[in-house]
């Protein structure tokens, strides 16, 4: 709430394309997080409004299309290559046990579908890791969902329910054969917390593209589409 009052002090709407302040939860030093701005937003290449790759091989792309995405376009993950990685993220600062709804729309043509992922820190390390770094990361396929090509934009909600994979071992969950359900998850690790929410294809994943669009991470749901055409001339 302290974040809602500094907001409508010094105009939300002036900083809502660059989407960063201060962390208001505590008075140590925290990273800068953006602003939890709620409803349906665009994200455009020309203002990605804090999107961005974190270790990707190969951009994401905003495209037209395909059929069936919200408003003109969508995001598009490609990889041709088990070695290349395709990712977006956006930044967020929230305790793992706070988060909202997630869900995202994805449409894949090829063998493996794009994952959501949560960025962590604070997770209990099996391994005695201190940072308690590790990605939480939640695949179709290991949620019912045959791999392969869908067909058409498949609606992946309410994820939060569903089950997760870490990346790193953490308490209840260690690698991809042992998926646990989120809250299974927090009930193992209190302190864990989110520092970005987002997409990925790959790595060591057969040749596949797929398209993301209607990110949702709590109130906020992510429309990604080309740059609209706005049309006339300069003055
Ligand atoms: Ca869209």
């Amino acid at each position: 709430m302290k974040v809602r009052k500094v907001m409508s002090s010094i105009g939300a709407g002036a900083l809502a394309g660059s989407a960063l302040m201060a962390g208001a939860s505590t008075a140590s030093a925290s990273p800068e997080i953006p602003l939890p701005i709620c409803g349906s937003q665009p994200s455009v290449p020309a203002l990605p409004q804090g999107w961005d790759p974190i270790d990707g091989t190969v951009p994401a792309q905003y495209v037209a299309g395909p059929d069936g995405a919200t408003g003109a376009g969508s995001l598009q993950l490609k990889v041709t290559t088990p070695a290349e990685k395709a990712d977006y993220y956006h930044a967020a600062n929230v305790k793992l046990s706070e988060v909202g709804a997630l869900g995202y729309r994805q449409h894949t043509e090829g063998a493996v579908q794009a994952s959501y992922q949560l960025k962590i820190l604070d997770a209990k390390r099996d391994d005695g890791d201190t940072t308690g770094f590790t990605t939480l990361v939640y695949e179709p396929y290991l949620n019912g969902e045959p791999l392969g090509s869908t067909n058409g934009f498949v609606n992946e909600s309410n994820i939060q329910n569903g089950k997760w994979w870490s990346t790193r071992p953490i308490a209840g969950a260690s690698g991809q054969s042992d998926s646990d359900t989120l809250s299974d998850i927090i009930a193992q690790n209190p302190d864990a917390r989110v520092t970005a929410y987002g997409v990925n294809l790959g790595r060591n994943n057969a040749v596949s593209t797929s398209h993301v669009d209607d990110v949702q991470f709590g109130c906020t749901t992510w429309n990604f589409d080309p740059n609209p055409n706005i049309g006339g001339s300069l003055p």
